[in-house]
């Protein structure tokens, strides 16, 4: 299909808008005009998808399904725009109109169905399995609330809901004719028919599981996937004879009970929530999900023994682990399989990414619950259970062992170990993260089943993340590769190595983050009325608010470097903004109390005298993807500083790394295969290696020693504890790093451990930012190396080593 020109995309536009909304131009406003390019590219999307279902139904391709209760899409205007090869068609169209484009495009609401890294991953493989024309379905839930909007208010976190659908749902295709029911509750029994069992499950709540598709165009092809979103409705229409008795409430009943389940996303980022509602998100879009692959399947014609050479379904994390009883049950009870055929063709089909290994994120769901709330999969369960633990304890006769891996036990099903059994991979996220799912974690499994254990080290989409957010890097990039051939080949980048000792290259470089931070300073002010400095180091830590990433030992160094220079006001020679942007989940009061902390601190550094000019602290309200663009592009140090051995791999620190910003982080997660490309001389080293971790935790680690012998972190935690300016007063913070409260151990994360060093790489750092043909040159050597990091190489990867599918080279 022909691409737009400008005029053809302003008619298209125009048209829209007044078939829509009734309006010209003239009298749009900026939402209303939103919604009509959405639908104009939306229309554009869907055609191509009809012909690449075609397409792939015709060839008989191998499908991918990606389930994952969570899809970060942030917004898709421009995404989809310069995927189509349209994006200066629509800045053009729009200026015609009257618009400015940059005020369109920032009218357009995030689609944030998803938490932080975990969320904006599987936003990211979707957009590599469409440009590398792997036929692939994504499949989640239709939140109409998002996670949540961060408010700021007197220093401390309030949450606000996130309604995204007024303009977002412009991008949806509504599918009714696709619907599915899920049954919840109930009892079930067997029947006997002709001298066949049958397993009757009735009563409980039935749901309707509707569609809503979000259609997926890909760089540079016509190919195009589909994220499935489906929203719950209930099975009964309202009940009209109640309304006429006059019981308005008990007829809305049952729809309240229905929606409820997609109403809005769970907030917690690594860790789990053992709510019913949480295990009804789960089953309800797993099972619609299942029962549409399995009708799709056999709708081709084709015998289900083969439904694993043609599907292969990928689980993001243990959220959707219920794939495997309900394959189970839908081939049992619903297709007549016995127990072995079934079990035969779901471990073959299933695959299970592992992203984290804190114990409080491992997914364990009471019996009582489950029982109740999904009868009939318990019983798949039970069984599933009984077989794997047989299989244990004849391989290791060993009773530790069979605990350690067994799927129900102690009154508790444990997800991660049902997707171990019911899968035919398990994968960590980086080197290290799958290394320690191996010797750790899943040691046993990994000693009974080796061939199941792979890593699959996380991508972005570097398009998204370099080339849509940072134009002027794309063009030096494209003019010293000879192409843009690095946009579908991100390995090409490495070309850039070759211009490290070239003055003009490193100094259009900088010239290129300056006007980016310029750009940004200009963005804080209007949006938030913040002044930054863009002459300072802009030295950022933005991503999820948790204890293992560290934003307090950030902290505590600032507060230290703020000590510093009121002894001595010219302590410090360049001029300095640290950034902070960090959602909390709702119920993680430490958390809370840090974001707190960090306003405190802000607030004193703001009205310090001797600090104007020298040192500033900002906190970044509601951090979010839209803002992550912005800010990235202008970032000249990336904060990577977990614990090593608790980020399982992160993907900020590539989105950093690839617009040269420069690391100083921990080896942990994906930072060590950073590191392994660019050498100690290319980053800030610094702390505890996961290994160290381990041994100093074994050994007795005693925090309050380091604090009665370092005296700059005595000094700095004790200020801490007494507050700043505002009176607010950190006891709380402080006690938990230095002799532990409320039943947790002292600094379980180890700041106090690598203090010292992290201040050495901090100073490092200042002193080669003084230095800018070095950092320049840094900065150059981290772009060009970044090209491991594109989300083409992991779903490649996934494509070669775990699916087997075809992919465009
Ligand atoms: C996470 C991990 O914490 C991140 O390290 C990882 O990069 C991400 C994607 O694999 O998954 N796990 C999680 O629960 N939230 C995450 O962001």
């Amino acid at each position: 299909m022909k691409n737009f020109t400008t005029e053809t995309l302003q008619q298209a536009i125009t048209d829209k808008l007044m078939i829509h909304f009734g309006k010209a131009p003239e009298d749009a406003t900026e939402a209303e005009i939103v919604r009509a390019c959405a639908r104009v590219m939306r229309d554009r999307i869907a055609i191509r998808g009809v012909e690449t279902r075609t397409k792939t139904r015709k060839q008989g391709d191998k499908q991918v399904h990606y389930l994952s209760l969570e899809f970060l899409m942030g917004r898709s205007l421009m995404k989809n725009a310069y995927n189509l090869g349209s994006l200066k068609m629509l800045n053009e169209a729009l200026t015609n109109m009257g618009f400015t484009p940059a005020d369109v495009f920032e009218a357009e609401p995030d689609a944030a169905l998803g938490n932080g890294g975990l969320g904006r991953l599987a936003a990211c493989y979707i957009d590599s399995m469409t440009t590398l024309e792997i036929p692939a379905t994504g499949y989640s839930i239709c939140y109409d609330l998002g996670i949540f909007k961060q408010k700021i208010v007197d220093g401390q976190q309030v949450e606000l809901p996130d309604s995204w659908k007024d303009v977002g749902e412009a991008w949806l295709l509504p599918r009714p004719e696709d619907t599915k029911w899920v049954r919840f509750g109930g009892t079930v029994r067997d029947q006997w028919d002709n001298g066949y069992l049958h397993i009757v499950h009735e009563g409980g709540q039935v749901v309707r599981a509707v569609p809503c598709d979000m259609e997926i165009a890909g760089y540079d092809t016509d190919h195009v996937n589909t994220l499935r979103l489906w929203d719950a409705q209930p099975t009964k229409q309202v009940d009209m004879s109640m309304y006429s008795r006059g019981e308005y409430m008990k007829a809305t009943e049952e729809e309240a009970m229905a929606e409820v389940i997609a109403k809005v996303l769970y907030p917690e980022d690594n860790h789990y929530e053992g709510k019913s509602l949480r295990l009804k998100q789960q089953y309800f879009f797993v099972s619609a999900t299942v029962q549409h692959i399995v009708q799709k399947h056999v709708e081709a014609g084709r015998p289900l023994t083969n439904f694993h050479e043609y599907n292969v379904i990928q689980i993001n994390d243990t959220h959707p682990a219920l794939v495997v009883p309900e394959l189970m049950r839908i081939f049992i009870d619903e297709a007549g399989l016995d127990w072995e055929q079934a079990w035969d063709i779901t471990t073959q089909a299933v695959a299970y990414t592992n992203h984290t290994v804190l114990a409080e994120a491992l997914e364990r769901w009471p019996q009582d619950l489950f029982q109740t709330l999904l009868p009939r999969i318990w019983q798949i369960v039970q069984e599933i259970s009984n077989r794997w633990q047989a299989k244990v304890d004849n391989h290791f006769h060993n009773h530790s062992i069979t605990a350690d891996m067994a799927i129900v036990w102690n009154g508790e099903i444990r997800m991660a170990n049902l997707c171990i059994a019911g899968g035919m991979a398990v994968n960590g996220v980086s080197g290290l993260h799958s290394e320690i799912l191996r010797k750790d974690v899943f040691k046993n499994a990994c000693n009974m089943e080796p061939h199941k254990f792979k890593n699959v080290t996380n991508g972005i989409d570097h398009r998204r993340w370099l080339s849509e957010i940072n134009p002027e890097m794309d063009s030096l990039i494209c003019e010293l590769t000879g192409s843009n051939r690095y946009l579908s080949h991100a390995d090409d980048m490495m070309k850039l190595d070759a211009f490290a000792d070239d003055k003009t290259v490193l100094a259009k470089l900088a010239e290129i983050k300056h006007a980016n931070k310029v750009r940004f300073a200009k963005h804080a002010k209007k949006t938030r009325g913040v002044i930054l400095n863009p002459d300072s180091i802009f030295d950022v830590q933005v991503k999820r608010l948790h204890e293992y990433k560290r934003q307090l030992l950030n902290v505590v160094h600032i507060i230290s470097l703020y000590q510093k220079l009121q002894d001595d006001p010219n302590a410090i020679t360049v001029p300095h903004t640290f950034l902070f942007g960090a959602k909390a989940a709702p119920g993680y009061q430490v958390a809370k109390r840090i974001i707190h902390l960090i306003n405190s601190l802000s607030d004193e550094i703001d009205h310090n005298p001797a600090c104007k000019g020298k040192l500033q602290v900002v906190f970044l309200e509601n951090y979010r993807v839209s803002l992550a663009e912005q800010l990235i592009p202008a970032s000249e140090v990336s904060q990577q500083i977990s614990t090593a051995g608790k980020e399982a791999s992160g993907t900020g620190n590539m989105k950093f790394m690839m617009n040269g910003a420069l690391t100083v982080g921990t080896l942990d997660g994906a930072n060590v295969e950073m590191h392994g490309l660019l050498g100690d001389e290319n980053m800030f080293l610094f702390g505890l290696h996961a290994h160290e971790v381990e041994q100093l935790i074994r050994d007795g680690y005693d925090p309050q020693r380091i604090y009665q012998e370092n005296a700059t972190l005595h000094r700095a935690l004790d200020a801490l504890r007494n507050g700043f300016r505002d009176g607010v007063r950190y006891d709380d913070l402080y006690q938990r790093l230095v002799y532990g409260n409320h039943g947790s151990c002292a600094d379980e994360y180890l700041l106090l451990a690598d203090f010292a060093d992290y201040a050495k790489a901090e100073a490092r750092m200042s002193a080669t930012y003084a230095d800018p043909t070095a950092w320049n040159k840094m900065s150059l050597h981290n772009i060009a190396r970044s090209g491991l990091f594109s989300a083409d190489r992991s779903i490649a990867d996934y494509a070669e080593t775990i699916w087997h599918t075809n992919y465009r080279k």
